[in-house]
This record gives C-alpha cells, sequence and structure tokens, in this order.
C-alpha cells in the first residue's frame, strides 16, 4: 500500500500538468453566512475540489492552499465521503479528531458541500471512504510536502 501510494503521488506532477496552475481551480467569492444575531461577509479565496467527478478521483488531488483559505469538496456521484489521513496509513482515519464529510451519496452534482479551513501549511492527507475507493486511488492531499 505504500507502494502504491508513492506510486500515486509520483504521478501528481503529471495529473496536476492537465489543469495547468491548480489556482485555475480556485474562484473568488463572497461568501456570506448568518448567524442568529448578526450577518457577516468577507470576501476570501475558496478552492474547489470535485469529488468522484471523473471516476475514483478528487480533482484536483493535489492544491496549494493558503492559512485562512478554505476548500469545498463538491460531490458527484455515486457515493463518496472525504475523511483525513495520514500519509503512512492513508486509507484510514488519522484519529478521532479527522475531519470527515460522511457519505454523499447523489445522482448528480450533490447541494451538500463539505468545507474545510486550512489553519496553517502543514499537509493535509485525505483519502474517499466508500469501500474500495481509497485502495483504487482515491487519495489527495492539500499542501503537499
Ligand atoms: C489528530 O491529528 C492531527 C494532525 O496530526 C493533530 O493536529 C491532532 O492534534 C490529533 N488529534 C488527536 C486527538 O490526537
Ligand atoms: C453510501 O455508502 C455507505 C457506506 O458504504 C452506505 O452505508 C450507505 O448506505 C450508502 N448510501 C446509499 C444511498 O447508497
Ligand atoms: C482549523 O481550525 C478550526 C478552529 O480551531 C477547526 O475547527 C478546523 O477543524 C481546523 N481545520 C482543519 C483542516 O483542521
Ligand atoms: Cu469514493
Amino acid at each position: 500500500m505504500k507502494n502504491a501510494l508513492f506510486f500515486l503521488l509520483a504521478g501528481l506532477p503529471f495529473i496536476n500538468a492537465q489543469y495547468g496552475n491548480s489556482n485555475d481551480n480556485s474562484m473568488t467569492t463572497t461568501v456570506s453566512s448568518t448567524t442568529s444575531s448578526t450577518a457577516v461577509s468577507a470576501s476570501s479565496t475558496v478552492h474547489k475540489i470535485d469529488v468522484g467527478e471523473d471516476g475514483f478521483t478528487f480533482s484536483p488531488n493535489t492544491l496549494t492552499v493558503s492559512p485562512g483559505e478554505k476548500v469545498e469538496f463538491h460531490f458527484y456521484p455515486q457515493n463518496h465521503s472525504v475523511i483525513q489521513a495520514s500519509f503512512d496509513n492513508p486509507c484510514h482515519p488519522i484519529n478521532d479528531s479527522s475531519f470527515s464529510s460522511g457519505f454523499v451519496p447523489t445522482t448528480k452534482e450533490s447541494t451538500s458541500v463539505f468545507t474545510i479551513t486550512i489553519n496553517d501549511t502543514s499537509p493535509l492527507w485525505y483519502y474517499c471512504g466508500q469501500i474500495g475507493h481509497c485502495q483504487a486511488g482515491m487519495v489527495g492531499v492539500i499542501n503537499p510536502p
């Protein structure tokens, strides 16, 4: 499995090249949220990762994100998830506080979007928790080392 992951990661620069600059997939949006008492609005860079749009893939599967920026996972058919892993154990939750989207079954692009905020530049490895998907290569990394 370690060798398999190494093989995958060794291919990342080529995969990434298909997207050109990985920042092409980012966009600047205005994010508004309403709490019970106040409405806040902040402009920030939001990076988008498509989950399962093209088979067992995260697109892009490697992304460099600055602290304070957000990453949105957009889910495509059929029934995927996103869970934080460690490099050494890529198909298992890193620990009890791993981020995890839960499963998102859908027949078209889901309206459920899983958003995480990046707090630092340390690598965040993640995988799809659906049976067999991680083993099929459905893994990715934010801020690769
Ligand atoms: C889980 O792993 C993350 C990343 O290594 C670490 O920051 C966090 O403290 C860990 N949490 C627990 C409960 O071990
Ligand atoms: C999605 O996958 C999970 C895990 O395999 C499963 O428990 C759940 O029933 C699936 N949902 C649908 C609607 O297929
Ligand atoms: C970033 O920090 C917030 C607030 O402590 C926390 O809720 C969130 O899970 C952190 N993001 C990641 C990717 O660990
Ligand atoms: Cu999957």
